[in-house]
């Protein structure tokens, strides 16, 4: 995986990895999909439960995605996050969402995403 982090300024890229997930071209394991977004877990897990939540449309970041994608679909994706932690039985121990947005956020893939993890208890973060 590229460390480079995310520079805002670019445009959409189909070649990124979680595009070419999203067409099926390179293997994942995905837990959850619907009309709006599809969760896969990450290659490299921090916790018991990491998945990624990504909206099937082409949107660089959350700054992007909140900026221009229709009401609908931002609905269907924030839906779709809460759906994907209830399918994998977090609700009741509760789990982290975390975005990363851009070089200073640590956004390395310029895909929207959102980490999704449980399975411990999460320690304090916000370094
Ligand atoms: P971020 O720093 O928020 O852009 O995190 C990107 C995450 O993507 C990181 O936790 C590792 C994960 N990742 C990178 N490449 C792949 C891949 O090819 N497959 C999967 N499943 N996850 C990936």
């Amino acid at each position: 995986m590229s460390v480079t982090p995310v520079d805002p300024t670019q445009p959409y890229d189909s070649d990124n990895i979680f595009a070419k997930i999203l067409r099926g071209e390179i293997p994942s394991t995905r837990v959850y999909e619907d009309e709006w977004a599809v969760a896969f877990e990450d290659i490299a897990p921090v916790a018991p439960i990491h998945v990624l939540v990504v909206p099937r449309g082409a949107y660089v970041s959350w700054d992007d995605f909140s900026q221009n994608a229709p009401a609908q679909e931002v609905a269907g994706y924030v839906k779709a996050i809460g759906n994907v932690a209830r399918q994998l039985g977090l609700v009741e121990d509760g789990y982290r969402l975390i975005n990363n947005i851009g070089p200073d956020g640590g956004q390395i893939v310029p895909h929207l995403h959102v980490h999704l993890l449980g399975g411990r208890t999460m320690g304090p973060m916000l370094t």
